[in-house]
């Protein structure tokens, strides 16, 4: 008997949370209860443009009909065995995967920062046994105003208050440059003999879409190859085309040593996460050295080949180019219009618009809430910042539709 879930107000749902739940999210007030494609529905029956993709877990449109089919399917088959017996399903997946990236392995996981906490284990236990560092003294650099998720580990190398503070003792062996500065990393490399990996965002998201410099990557890595440094790109929100490439590092020709994925690696049908990484670093793992229950089951094999057939089937990555260059200049042509915003700023579409007014301000989120009221959800990152991102599968119709309905709250807004 399938149980017909009562009608309540958006109030009543909000309410609930509020209750029984953490409070660890200040969500926008909207509640919904239906995605497709660029949509979503709330419990009122209101229609919006979906503009953060569950930070880009999304790109493939919610609810993808291939994606969905294909879960149903694996799930009435089989969901679960655990790595302590071989599947039908892991092996494609990882000969596909390890394809499509280019590497010889993957090893995949679940969430997002566990696959950023398997690329550090992978990469300190190199340093060891492969560079020789001294035992215990494993260095990985990292950078200011990072994201990387929020296991203890990770918010042990933030420099975000909020994700951080009373949460040590933590995990020491993390080096903080500045972000998008080469000489800072070249400096730091000066005495690159503890120093097993550099950990980096091609684009940094949480901080506010900041794009580093034409090149930066690239001589990063070249920069870490000549010192014999692994080179980390974690592009579990960059990656899957969002940025007009299938990775972000693509658009600079950077090949990391070890590649970070997840969100969008199941279309946000799942948590799906992987590491990749070529034989002779990820030959370090050995039989019960790293594990999860969950990780490469056959429902995330499934569902994740299916993510990844979309993405490529249907040109995201290239239909994110080009919608992502016409939202940037409709957004262009709505700044000489108001003094409300100063800049557009991203790649492919992952874009963010910069509020003109100090980070402690509520104009970014009271915007938010005329951008609801007009019929697009999107959300502040930091004080001033809007991320503007919607589903890659977005059409020029679609976008235009959105430009206008930007600027009329722009506009409106201004007054
Ligand atoms: C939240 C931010 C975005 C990520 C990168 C690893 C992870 C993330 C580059 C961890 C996750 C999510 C987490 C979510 C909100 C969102 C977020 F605002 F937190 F920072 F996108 F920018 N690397 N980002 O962006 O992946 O474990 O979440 O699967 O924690 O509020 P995860």
């Amino acid at each position: 008997m399938s149980s017909i879930q009562e009608k309540h107000s958006a109030q009543y749902y909000i309410d609930l949370e509020n209750s029984y739940g953490a409070h660890n999210y200040h969500p926008l007030p909207v509640v919904l209860e239906r995605g497709e494609g660029v949509y979503v529905w709330d419990v009122e029956g209101k229609k919006y443009y979906d503009f953060l993709s569950a930070y880009s877990a999304v790109n493939q449109g919610h609810s993808h009909p291939k994606i969905v089919s294909a879960m149903t399917t694996q799930a009435q088959a089989l969901s679960l065995t655990s790595r302590a017996f071989y599947n039908n399903k892991l092996g494609e997946f990882e000969k596909k995967i390890t394809r499509i990236f280019g590497f010889d392995k993957v090893l995949p996981m679940n969430s997002g920062a566990e696959a950023v906490e398997t690329a550090i284990k992978i990469a300190r236990k190199w340093g060891y046994e492969v560079k020789g560092i001294r035992n215990h003294e494993a260095k990985i650099i990292i950078c200011e105003n990072n994201f990387h998720g929020r296991t203890t580990t990770i918010v042990s190398f933030s420099n975000d208050p909020d994700a951080r503070d009373h949460y040590g003792p933590f995990t020491p062996g993390f080096i903080r440059i500045a972000y998008n500065d080469v000489q800072a990393l070249k400096e730091i490399l000066e005495n690159p003999e503890d120093i097993a990996a550099f950990l980096v965002e091609p684009i940094q998201g949480e901080a506010g879409v900041f794009v580093p410099d034409e090149g930066y990557l690239h001589e990063a890595a070249e920069l870490c190859r000549s010192k014999n440094v692994l080179f980390i790109a974690d592009e579990v929100q960059t990656g899957i085309a969002r940025t007009g490439k299938m990775l972000a590092c693509d658009h600079e020709q950077v090949k990391p040593d070890i590649l970070i994925l997840g969100k969008a690696l199941s279309g946000g049908m799942y948590p799906v996460s992987a590491v990749l990484a070529n034989d002779p670093v990820m030959h370090v793992i050995k039989p019960g050295q790293h594990g999860s229950t969950f990780g490469g089951n056959p429902l995330a094999c499934a569902v994740s080949t299916a993510a990844l057939d979309v993405i490529i089937d249907e040109k995201l990555a290239e239909n994110a180019e080009k919608m992502g260059k016409r939202f940037r200049a409709g957004i262009e042509k709505t700044i000489g219009k108001t003094n409300l915003i100063s800049k557009v700023r991203g790649k492919g579409l992952l874009n963010a618009i910069l509020i003109n007014d100090t980070p402690e301000s509520s104009t970014a989120w009271d915007l938010c809430l005329k951008l609801r009221d007009n019929g697009l959800l999107a959300k502040p990152t930091h004080g001033n910042i809007i991320r503007m991102a919607p589903p890659l599968v977005i059409t020029e119709k679609q976008i235009d539709e959105c430009l206008a309905i930007i600027e009329k709250t722009i506009l409106e807004f201004s007054k």
